[in-house]
């Protein structure tokens, strides 16, 4: 059986979602972020570089949660939630699935840190206004892609929209962001939170204190 580390308030809540959409058997092993945010030492007992989420499946561990992701669906999910290399949608799908922690996470934390996160950041720098401002220009790209449809790829849930939520719940949550500008990442992210896994997972991965 699968173990997943997950810390509160993390992208390991996409695994536990994962497992509860394929309804596939796991254990959970939780740690809890301290006062300063941080991931507690003890996770790199099993993730080398403390982070989260990791998995352990056997002998195999695994971090990157990309990784993990498409490492459940095509191992023990029999490929459901994923979209075939033969499909017309396989490119957009690759896309998205990268896209989430390689650029929207990586602009999405670059916001929060030099938007008050990290205190002391001169907010008039050009070089901090420059990257402020690619936060909205990244989000009117991403609601416009949302204009087609509901999801990210084709007409149904699949895997990269579940990558791409926790994107925006970092916006909303951590950085306290308004998406009201953006009617169709916020309809996506309603469309989402209707989903009885999701809101299973929510509340196992960060049950109300
Ligand atoms: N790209 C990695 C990012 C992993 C990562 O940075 N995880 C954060 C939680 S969302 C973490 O463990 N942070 C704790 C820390 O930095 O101490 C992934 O998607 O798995």
């Amino acid at each position: 059986m699968i173990t997943i580390y997950h810390l509160n308030m993390s992208r390991s809540e996409r695994i536990i979602w994962l497992m509860e959409e394929l309804g596939l058997p796991y254990k959970l092993e939780k740690f809890q972020r301290g006062p300063d945010m941080l991931a507690p030492a003890s996770l790199k007992q099993v993730s080398p570089l403390g982070k989260a989420p990791a998995i352990r499946d056997g002998d195999t561990v695994l971090i990157e949660s990309g990784a993990i992701v498409e490492y459940i669906i095509n191992r023990h999910g029999g490929g459901r939630l994923g979209v075939p290399i033969s499909s017309p949608d396989y490119p957009r799908y690759l896309q998205w699935m990268h896209f989430a922690e390689g650029s929207a996470m990586t602009q999405f934390l670059l916001h929060l840190f030099l938007g008050g996160f990290i205190p002391g950041i001169d907010q008039s720098q050009p070089m901090v206004k420059t990257f402020m401002a690619r936060t909205p220009e990244m989000l009117r790209f991403l609601d416009g892609e949302l204009s087609r449809s509901s999801y990210f790829v084709g007409n149904s849930f699949t895997a990269a929209d579940l990558m791409m939520n926790f994107p925006f719940g970092m916006l909303t949550k951590f950085a306290q962001y308004d998406l009201s500008p953006y009617p169709n990442i916020v309809g996506h992210m309603a469309t989402i939170a209707k989903r009885p896994a999701y809101v299973k997972a929510m509340a196992l991965a960060d049950p109300p204190a």
